[in-house]
C-alpha cells in the first residue's frame, strides 16, 4: 500500500514552458474515465473515503492520520491519502467504514434502498452486484485528459500531471507515492521545493476536479463536504 502525497496548482498557459525549464520530462498523454461511488447518505465521502473505478480498475483513497506535527503553510497545501488497489481489501475496508457508521446508529446498512440499484451498463455483473449489496451508487462520472511529466530531483522523482476534465476544468498536481512506512515528510518537502522551482507562490488551496464537479452538479453534496471539512 502507498501513501499518495499531492499538491494541486493552477494550470496556467506558462506551466508547460516552466516544466521544461526546470528539466521535467514529458512522459505521456492519456485519457481515462472515472466513476465515484458512495451510499445514499454519503457515509464514505463524509469521512473522506473515495471509492473510484477508473477504466475498470478499483481504488479506494483513505484519509491518513498525521504522525508528525503540522508542517509549514506550504506543506499544509499537500494532501495525503492511503491508496488501496486490491478489490478484496477495498471491499473489506468499505464494509468496515459502513458498518462502523451503522453501529453508531446513523444508518441501517442491511437494507439498501431500491433507488440505489446500479445499472449494469458499462460494468461487470460482479461489480454491479457488490455495489448493490453495499448500497453504493455512482455520484460522479467524468473523463480526464492527462499530460504527465517526470522531474528527477536529487532526493527522488516528482510526477506532475496536467489534467483537463471533460466538464471544463483544468488543474495541475504534483504527486509522490510513498511506500507504506516511507518518509512522508521528505515527500512533503520535495513537493514544496518543486512548487518553489515552478514559482507557485500562492498559499491558497486549489480546487480539485471533484470540488468543481460537485459544486457544479451536486451542490448539496458539496456543501455537506465543506461543512464536514473534507473539501
Ligand atoms: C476528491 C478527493 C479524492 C478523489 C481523487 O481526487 P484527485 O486526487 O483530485 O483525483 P485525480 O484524478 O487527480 O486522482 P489520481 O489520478 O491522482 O489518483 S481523494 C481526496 N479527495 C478530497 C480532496 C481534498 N480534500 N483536497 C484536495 C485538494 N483534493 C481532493
Amino acid at each position: 500500500m502507498n501513501v499518495e502525497v499531492e499538491r494541486k496548482f493552477v494550470c496556467d498557459a506558462e506551466i508547460m514552458g516552466k516544466l521544461q525549464d526546470i528539466g521535467a520530462r514529458r512522459i505521456g498523454l492519456v485519457q481515462f474515465g472515472d466513476q465515484y461511488f458512495d451510499s445514499p447518505d454519503l457515509l464514505l465521502t463524509l469521512q473522506d473515503f473515495w471509492l473510484r473505478r477508473r477504466e475498470g480498475l478499483w481504488e479506494l483513497k483513505c484519509p491518513t492520520v498525521s504522525v508528525s506535527p503540522a508542517g509549514n503553510a506550504a506543506q499544509n497545501l499537500c494532501s495525503r491519502y492511503r491508496e488501496i488497489n486490491s478489490l478484496p481489501m477495498i471491499q473489506s475496508e468499505v464494509r468496515r467504514v459502513l458498518s462502523q457508521c451503522s453501529a453508531e446508529g446513523s444508518r441501517s446498512h442491511s437494507s439498501p434502498m431500491k433507488q440505489t440499484e446500479n445499472k449494469i451498463t458499462g460494468m461487470s455483473l460482479e461489480d454491479a452486484e457488490w455495489l448493490n449489496e453495499f448500497g453504493l451508487t455512482c455520484f460522479a462520472e467524468f473523463r480526464t485528459e492527462r499530460c504527465s511529466y517526470l522531474l528527477e530531483k536529487e532526493d527522488g522523482p516528482v510526477r506532475v500531471d496536467l489534467d483537463q476534465a471533460d466538464f471544463g476544468y483544468c488543474v495541475g498536481e504534483m504527486e509522490i507515492l510513498v511506500p507504506e512506512g516511507g518518509d512522508v515528510n521528505a515527500a512533503l518537502q520535495r513537493i514544496t521545493s518543486t512548487a518553489e522551482q515552478l514559482g507557485l507562490s500562492s498559499e491558497e488551496r486549489v480546487k480539485g476536479k471533484m470540488d468543481v464537479y460537485l459544486e457544479r452538479f451536486h451542490p448539496e453534496h458539496y456543501i455537506k463536504l465543506l461543512h464536514a471539512h473534507v473539501l
